[in-house]
This record gives structure tokens, sequence and C-alpha cells, in this order.
């Protein structure tokens, strides 16, 4: 069974489906119901067993009691996908105020330690399982107006090393995915419009939400010895968050 935090759209929907055609059990979880049930319909579709919870992961509370009456669901969970993220605006930091800095830490790094903290000791007891983290070219890289959204995800970045340190000695393994431009719902949450959210991905091929979710079911399905520390992937017209080659 693999839970997938922001499941509703993008990468984690493109992991769910993907996921769902190889037959695996899901636990899904997003704050959008209509749209984490859409997701939820296709996975069963496809011929999958589909739990799906409408969660915010920044309700640290919420989830704690939440997973308390769940931890038998949890249990059977080998895998957790540490997918939901976000940016909100591109400003300079001067010009961020202070509720946009807390959703983007509440969400991409308490989210992100959340999540692990409670499926960590699950993992533990079996002495089994896999955590995959949603990172960033953002986390090795900064770029103008990039400031919180580039701290989180290097922050993604440091706790995804120290995390495999700690667990050195247990059959868990932590891996780590870092894209570019991926063309998602990532960019019209960012900049609050459709237009302008559309132009970020003129002029080239970004990488879509599936291409990342292979490479996330590619880190998935290699042998248990196997840990893959870092996978980071640009579309081939991109060479770093600033590099980009447009037509
Ligand atoms: O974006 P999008 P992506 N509680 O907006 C969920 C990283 N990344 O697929 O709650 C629970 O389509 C949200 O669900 P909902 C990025 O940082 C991307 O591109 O219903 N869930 C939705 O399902 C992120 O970590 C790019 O609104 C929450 C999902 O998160 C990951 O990839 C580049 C939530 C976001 O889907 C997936 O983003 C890169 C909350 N409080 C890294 N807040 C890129 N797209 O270019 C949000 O380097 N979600």
């Amino acid at each position: 069974m693999i839970l997938i935090t922001g499941a509703s759209s993008g990468i984690g929907e493109a992991c769910a489906l993907l996921l769902a055609e190889k037959k695996i059990p899901l636990i899904l979880i997003a704050r959008r119901s209509d749209r984490l049930s859409l997701t939820h319909k296709k996975c069963q579709e496809l011929g999958s067993k589909v739990y799906s919870f409408n969660l915010d992961v920044t309700k640290t509370a919420d989830i704690i009691s939440w997973a308390q009456k769940n931890c038998d669901l949890l249990s059977k969970c080998e895998v957790l996908i540490n997918n939901a993220g976000l940016a909100v605006g591109l400003k300079t930091f001067d010009q961020v105020e202070s509720h946009e800095w807390d959703q983007m830490i509440d969400v991409n790094i308490k989210g992100v330690m959340l999540f692990s903290s409670l499926l960590l000791p699950h993992f533990i007891k079996k002495d089994s399982g896999h955590i995959i983290n949603l990172g960033s070219v953002a986390g090795h890289h900064v770029y103008p107006r990039g400031n919180v959204y580039c701290a989180t995800k290097h922050a993604v970045h440091a706790f995804s090393q120290s995390l495999r340190a700690d667990l050195l000695g247990k059959n868990i393994r932590v891996s780590e995915i870092s894209p570019g431009m991926v063309e998602t719902e990532f960019s019209e949450v960012r900049l609050q419009d459709k237009d302008k959210a559309k132009k970020v991905y003129q002029g080239l091929k970004p990488l879509s939400a599936h291409d990342v979710a292979e490479v996330i079911a590619w880190c998935l399905d290699r042998p248990k010895h196997v840990n893959i520390e870092e996978i980071i992937l640009y579309p081939t017209m991109q060479a770093s968050p600033t590099l980009i080659h447009r037509l």
C-alpha cells in the first residue's frame, strides 16, 4: 500500500494513476474533495483498492488524530510519497507576506516531516519501507524571487539526507525526486493567474507529471537493497532554474 499526499492534481495524481495501473492499493490525501474523488474514481477504475481522505497537511492536530484513528490502515503502508507542496507568489522577499511564507513552510517542510513521523514507526516495526520526498531543482539552486520556496526545498533536501543517515542499519529507503519545470497546476497556484501560468511553459516542452511519476515508479521498483538517493530531472530545454531555451 502506498500513501500519496497531494494526490488531487499534478505529480501526485500522476503517481496515483501509474501505481493504480499496477493494482497497488493506495491512500490518497488532498484538500479539494471534488478533485480527490476524481482521482479516487480513476484509480478504482484501473483496478486499485483506494482509500482517500480530505486532509490539509498543515493541520497538524487533525492529521495526528486521523493517523491514530487509521492506525491499522497506515500499518499496511509500505511507501510514503511526500508530494504535497506549493509555491505562493513570485515576489522579492520584502514583498512576501508572513502568511505566504507560513503556508510554504507548513506544507513543504512541516507537512513532509509530519507524514514521515507518522509512517516511520510502522516502517521501523516492519523493518521495511520507502519514503519518497518531492524536492526540486530549487533545493539546489536559488533564483530571483524564489526566496522562501527555494529555502523550503533546500530544507527538504537536507531533511532527506539526514533521514537517510538516521535510518542507516534499517531496511528503510529514503529517496528525493527533484524536478525542473513540470507543467501541472503549480504555476497557476503560484501566480493565481491562468494566462501568466501558461506563459511559464511557453516555447519549450516542459516535463509532464507523468514523466516524474515514471521516475518515482522506477525508484520504487528497484530491488530492496538499492536506494536511489536523488534524481534531478529537467526538460531538455532547461539547464537550471534560470537557464531555459525557448523557441
Ligand atoms: O503541483 P500541483 P505539482 N494539504 O499544484 C496538494 C514539486 N515541484 O504536482 O489540497 C494537502 O498540481 C494539492 O492538493 P489540494 C512541488 O513543490 C513541482 O507540480 O487539493 N495537500 C495538490 O494535489 C510539490 O512538492 C514542480 O490543493 C496539499 C498538490 O499538493 C510537488 O512537486 C517543480 C496542500 C500540488 O499539485 C507536486 O506539485 C519542482 C495542503 N495544505 C517541484 N497544499 C513543477 N510543477 O514545476 C497543496 O521542482 N496540496
